[in-house]
């Protein structure tokens, strides 16, 4: 019985990837780091989640690598930068995304999140694109600045599983990402993928649905539980 959805952020609720890229590379530009992550580049990083991470994976590459506080301060004017980018409209949700929400609340659902990216960012990008604070739309937030491990660690799923008071069997997942995958599928949660602009080449066979994006046919358990009565 599916009795909650548990989102993931980035890539999946808004592809907002495109926007932390411009806010990491404001941030470079600000400590004059001559540092500036292309497309390709980010593609590439994305495979180390966590921004402060990716920043440190990203100096020990090309070296020397920055002191944990360089790396901290950066990381903290990325997220201004990356605040001030999604106030100013620079977002919008995925196609189906504010529909699914929505039948999903009709239906009676619990909805969650669980992301990477820190608390702020999801405060910033729910009242961007719904008008209203993450706490009214979703019951539970569960983001990477409140566990140890990050994706592809269960940690952030177990907390929001654990915050919903619900068995991984009664959720479904909502991801983008092959670290968000390995993440929800440790925890022991179903997982529907909708591929994003930067994950779109990612092997989902593990998947227990793929779909490209919301608007199309939901998983049957899914859409009769939709479904109006
Ligand atoms: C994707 C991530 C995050 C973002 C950047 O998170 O891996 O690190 O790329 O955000 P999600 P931060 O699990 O929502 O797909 O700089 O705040 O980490
Ligand atoms: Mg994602």
């Amino acid at each position: 019985m599916i009795k909650a959805l548990i989102w993931d952020v980035d890539g999946t609720l808004s592809e907002t990837e495109e926007t932390h890229r411009a806010a990491f590379n404001a941030a470079f530009a600000e400590a004059g780091l001559g540092w500036n992550w292309d497309r390709a580049t980010y593609r590439r990083l994305l495979l180390v989640t966590g921004g402060k991470e990716r920043i440190a994976a990203h100096s020990a590459r090309i070296g020397p690598a920055l002191p944990v506080s360089r790396v901290t301060k950066l990381h903290r004017v990325k997220t201004i930068h990356y605040g001030r980018m999604i106030k100013e409209g620079q977002v919008q949700l995925r196609p189906g995304v504010m529909a699914l929400i929505r039948a999903a609340r009709a239906a009676g659902l619990h909805q969650a999140i669980a992301t990477t990216t820190s608390r702020p960012n999801v405060e910033a990008l729910i009242s961007a694109t719904l008008g209203q604070p993450a706490d009214q739309v979703f019951d539970v937030i569960a983001a990477g600045d409140e566990v140890s491990a990050k994706k592809p660690a269960p940690d952030v799923y177990q907390l929001a599983l654990s915050r919903l008071g619900l068995a991984a069997g009664d959720c479904i997942a909502i991801e983008d990402s092959l670290p968000g995958l390995a993440s929800a599928r440790a925890a022991g949660l179903r997982v529907l993928i909708t591929p994003s602009a930067y994950t779109d080449d990612g092997d989902f066979a593990a998947a227990d649905w793929v779909l490209a994006d919301l608007t199309r046919a939901l998983p049957p358990q899914l859409a009769e539980i939709l479904a109006p009565a």
